[in-house]
């Protein structure tokens, strides 16, 4: 029987378990990655763990989502970043240089090996035919120590792409399609492999387009074949060495099967607040825009970048309309300023920031009250941009140039000729802002400002957990509302003590004084609970405010294992309908917590209401240890 391309990663890399689906494996990680808002407390536990020097192949620290330095924080944040990567053998990517994952895609990334990053698009990668997956800070660092990364073997689903996209329809219309069909609950425990005819329509950043925002159906990760069309992209970018042909065997199986026809595709937008409230643009047609910003790690490419220059080109944008661009890196700048692009949007009275995640976390770009923003980013989750009264549209830098200049949201079908961009035979290649790692790590100085704070530290699991139920709230919460992350907020991510001040705060401000008053206590969730980034403060600002377990209907991958490596338990309700029951204040109490732990039931008591709830917590062995000693740190430092 033949294999797909997943499977075959993922043999090659297995150490640990037995690839069934469902049960957990630990694969062995080539490279990873982290970005500074991730960075500083990935770097401050690769540091507790104790190893000299990463063991990975290769390891990048990218600096791209702390660029507003309204304040010393960041960039004191971004010396610690600088120099403990120099001492560890890890390469520094200094600001300016670019969004991670579009630099990886263009510096690093090789196809066939795996990769871990503490950001939740590394599956970026799987446009060249990588395994990039998307994990909390410790996980990374543990890959750097060279220890295996544990998923749960994916279920493998084929997205067959048939056909040729129209003109003016592209990559971001097609992963728009299957969240618009599978939604953000859609992909859990799953990874997209890519196939068909219409593989070889598409270039490496339009498939990366579609890997990136498969993390927004909660997917493990995303990936395209690795064939002709990869090889010139690596050739362009000069590292054709890198190059391995990947591709499924001819008698390959899949657990299920998705067609899209790309003929029938037409330009799509998602509405507020969720990627996958997605719609046709031409049902929007008419509705006025405030604001456009054009990059991210979804749309920011040298092609994608051209097109919108081509649209621009010597007209002006809409009185109402403020339009932000940012390239995605330093390579892409620098070719739209040698080449002119550049000159013409600016010319157009578009706004030119940095390259960097800039408007797409809220670090600048706020929109008006009320206002209407088109994005192409990958993520409009309400208050998101900055602005809690805004309403984001996604959708492709195409509709987002067009709409720019006509004021409302407008099918570019209507606009006439669509732009056709040549992907370069040679990408301008100077990585003079990516710094080496010291050849001798020993003498280097860490670099540590005031704002890096110790991170909080679980406890062994006590036979009795009590306390209130300190807040309920509904489906998909994110965790840009669990550990929001801004301007303001975005500067201490190595600060708990001062962003758990925050946590839960756009679900109810009075969280965090709740969980202090009360010494702590137990989140209510609904399904789908922690959707989004993979931040790992989206658990340790609760283990800092003393919660002992998140009771919810489902919860999203990475940040179910960011709660388990941090101690606290992920707890399924068996009956849905019990969610109900349960008010905020109820007195909760697990008495049996040690073997509930180790049969993988847990029945919480409700003392307010006198009724008990069964709860799931199916945790591999690994999983168990970590929950009875309080997290991975502990249960590393045992071994
Ligand atoms: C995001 O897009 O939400 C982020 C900001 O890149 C996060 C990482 C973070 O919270 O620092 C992510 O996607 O993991
Ligand atoms: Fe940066 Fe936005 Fe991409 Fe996250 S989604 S890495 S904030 S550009």
């Amino acid at each position: 029987m033949g294999y797909n391309i997943v499977e075959k990663i993922l043999m090659n890399h297995l150490v640990v378990g037995e690839m069934k689906k469902g049960s957990e494996i630990g694969i062995r990680i080539d490279q990873t990655l982290t970005q500074d808002s991730t960075g500083t407390m990935a770097y401050l536990q690769f540091e507790a763990l104790g190893v000299d020097k990463v063991k990975t192949k290769r390891s990048v620290a990218y600096i791209d989502h702390n660029m507003l330095q309204t304040g010393p924080e960041n960039a004191d944040d971004h010396a610690y970043i600088q120099t403990v990567t120099k001492k560890h053998g890890i390469y520094f990517s200094k600001p300016g240089n670019g969004i991670c994952h579009q630099v990886h895609l263009e510096r690093f990334g090789v196809p066939g090996q795996t990769l871990v990053g503490s950001d939740s698009h590394t599956p970026t990668a799987g446009g060249i035919g990588m395994i990039g997956i998307g994990a909390g800070g410790l996980d990374v660092a543990v890959a750097m120590g060279g220890g295996e990364y544990y998923i749960k073997t994916p279920k493998v689903v084929k997205v067959e792409l048939k056909g040729v996209l129209n003109p003016w329809v592209t990559a971001k219309d097609i992963i728009l399609e299957l969240l618009r069909r599978l939604t953000v609950k859609g992909g859990v425990d799953t990874v997209f492999e890519y196939a068909g005819e219409g593989v070889k329509t598409l270039s490496v950043p339009d498939r990366a387009t579609i890997t990136n925002m498969g993390a927004e159906l909660g997917a493990t990760t995303s990936i395209f074949p690795s064939d002709e069309t990869t090889l010139q992209f690596l050739k362009a970018q000069g590292r054709e060495q890198d190059y391995t042909e990947i591709k499924a065997d001819e008698d390959a199986t899949y657990d299920e099967v998705v067609v899209i026809d790309l003929n029938q595709l037409e330009p799509q937008v998602a509405c507020p607040h969720s990627p996958d409230n997605v719609v046709k643009v031409s049902e929007l047609k008419g509705v006025k825009v405030n604001q456009i910003t054009i990059g991210s790690c979804t749309n920011s490419s040298y092609v994608d970048m051209m097109k919108v220059a081509e649209i621009l080109d010597g007209k002006t944008i809409h009185e109402d309309v403020s339009l932000v661009i940012g390239p995605g890196s330093k390579q892409v700048l620098n070719m739209l300023a040698a080449n002119g692009a550049l000159a013409k949007m600016i010319g157009a009275g578009a706004r030119i920031i940095e390259s960097g995640c800039g408007p797409c976390i809220g670090m600048g770009q706020a929109p008006a009250n009320g206002a209407v923003s088109l994005r192409t980013i990958n993520r409009n989750f309400e208050g998101r941009c900055g602005t809690a009264t805004a309403g984001v549209y996604l959708v492709s830098p195409e509709v987002a140039a067009v709409s720019a200049l006509t004021g409302y949201i407008t099918d570019p079908r209507e606009f006439g000729k669509a732009p056709e961009i040549e992907m370069p035979k040679e990408f301008l290649i100077n990585d003079n802002l990516i710094v080496s790692p010291a050849e001798d790590g020993s003498k280097v100085e860490i670099v540590r400002g005031p704002n890096i704070k110790p991170f909080p530290k679980a406890e062994a699991l006590k036979e009795k957990i009590e306390g209130k139920a300190l807040i309920k709230v509904g489906d998909n919460i994110t965790t840009d509302h669990i550990m929001p992350s801004n301007a303001k907020l975005l500067p201490f991510r190595s600060n708990i003590p001062y962003l758990s001040d925050y946590c839960l705060a756009p679900c109810n401000p009075e969280f965090p004084k709740r969980a202090k008053e009360n010494g702590g206590g137990f989140i209510i969730g609904g399904s789908n609970y922690g959707q989004g980034s993979s931040r790992e403060h989206a658990a340790l600002a609760p283990l800092y405010l003393g919660i002992k377990a998140v009771l919810a209907k489902s919860f999203a991958r990475i940040h179910m294992a960011n709660l388990i490596n941090n101690g606290i338990m992920p707890l399924v309700f068996n009956n849905a309908g019990d969610y109900d029951k349960i008010d905020e204040f109820d007195e909760l109490v697990i008495e049996n917590a040690l073997a509930g732990v180790e049969e993988g039931k847990i029945t919480v008591k409700n003392k307010t209401k006198n009724e008990e709830y069964p709860m799931n917590l199916v945790l591999s062995e690994r999983q168990k240890e970590m929950i009875l000693k309080g997290g991975l740190i502990n249960t590393i430092k045992d071994k």
